[in-house]
């Protein structure tokens, strides 16, 4: 049988201000035609479908219509929660989804309630055995008083555990005539994130479990949570498909892909990269202001991200934007935005007046220009004499 594995659409997500639903749009219209190109009988989405647990109705919609129409290629859609999206509102949705022909899973099930979705490929008649294993949070999965009692090893040892227990009752209903299959939204020990829109907090902690707990049985392992695509070593073939377009600068150098995978029960998984072409570049640029200017060509329709080689100024900001539109971040290049005498002026802060202290703040961000000083001096005489009045 053949199937598409994505994971991390993040629908909705807005990148420092700018929508890019219309990105979201066209990737995920790529995602159907190739779903129908390949005649494939089944769509597995690894969690992360939306950006956040409260997605914005047009976010909604898009998922909604996409679903649908993955559907309408004749695929067995299946979707499972990731970090980012509300399980208990994939939950609340799962039965008119499944009315429908979709199967929506926001948290874990039993084996035989779902925890397990059997059905038949329409292209070669196989049974097929998908294991669905949602985000499991750490703080549903270690309980608080654990985290009190315990080290942060001992819930991390403990996390691992859980996982493989859940992971152990979820495969214990593969079957020797079926290509067996697991869906799950998680970290594997040694991954590389993609180092920008994962949320952090959720995967550089402890709670990860090793490739080798997915077992032998599995013909395939599709992966959600890191968005750079990647396979790891493991007794059965497991990979993150990655996001399907660069969510957050930081993922610019990744590929974007879905994967098109062939599967029997009889053979090793074949796995095909399929590029997807939509969705604009993000890119990191440093330069001085005039520098950059001259390169704007270069960058064409690219998001940027701006290092900017000088020291910081009033309204610098916004002469880069002016130079660049396409510019969504500016930020000082480290080297020139170095503290210095930072000790000292911590030291004599008690005793300085707001001017002196504001005067010791730009020449710790290496910040020189008078005009800021007056603009300083204007504002606080408002403030303060506006307390005057009341
Ligand atoms: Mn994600």
């Amino acid at each position: 049988m053949r199937f598409l594995h994505t994971s991390d659409w993040h629908v909705g997500k807005v990148l420092r201000g700018h929508s890019r639903l219309d990105e979201q749009r066209a990737v995920l219209a790529e995602i159907v035609g190739l779903a129908r190109e390949h005649a494939v009988d089944a769509v597995l989405i690894s969690g992360d479908l939306y950006e956040t647990a409260a997605p914005a109705a047009e976010a909604q919609q898009l998922v909604v219509r996409t679903l649908l129409a993955l559907r309408d290629t004749g695929a067995q859609v299946i979707a499972i929660a990731g970090n980012h999206d509300h399980a208990a509102a994939f939950d609340a949705y799962r039965p008119l989804m499944g009315e429908v022909g979709i199967t929506l899973v926001g948290s874990i099930r039993r084996p035989q309630d779902g925890g397990v979705v059997s059905f038949t490929a329409r292209s070669t008649g196989e049974p097929v055995n998908v294991a669905v294993l949602p985000f499991l949070s750490q703080r549903y999965a270690v309980r608080a008083a654990q985290l009190v009692a315990q080290t942060p090893a001992e819930n991390s040892a403990g996390y691992d555990q859980m996982v493989r227990d859940v992971l152990a009752a979820l495969t214990a209903s593969f079957t020797d005539d079926g290509v067996n299959i697991v869906m799950a939204h998680l970290t594997v020990t040694g991954a590389a994130t993609g180092a920008g829109g994962e949320r952090s907090a959720q995967t550089i902690f402890e709670y990860h479990v090793p490739a080798s707990a997915f077992g032998v049985r599995a013909h395939y392992v599709a992966l959600g949570h890191l968005h750079r695509r990647q396979s790891l070593p493991a007794p059965c073939p497991v990979h993150y498909c990655g996001a399907p377009y660069a969510i957050d600068f930081g993922e610019q150098d990744n590929t974007n892909v879905v994967l098109l995978v062939d599967a029997s029960p009889a053979t090793p998984a074949r796995v095909t990269d399929l590029p997807i072409k939509s969705g604009r570049r993000l890119r990191t640029v440093t330069g001085t202001v005039a520098e950059l200017g001259q390169r704007a060509s270069e960058y064409g329709d690219d998001y940027l991200r701006v290092f900017v080689r000088e020291p910081y100024r009033a309204g610098l900001p916004d002469e880069v934007r002016a130079t660049l539109p396409n510019v969504l971040q500016v930020r000082i290049d480290p080297e020139f935005s170095a503290p210095t005498h930072r000790a000292v002026h911590a030291a004599s802060r008690a005793a300085s007046t707001p001017a002196e202290l504001f005067a010791a703040f730009c020449a710790e961000r290496g910040i020189d220009d008078p005009r800021l000083s007056a603009l300083f001096g204007q504002l606080h005489d408002r403030v303060t004499s506006a307390g005057d009045d009341g």
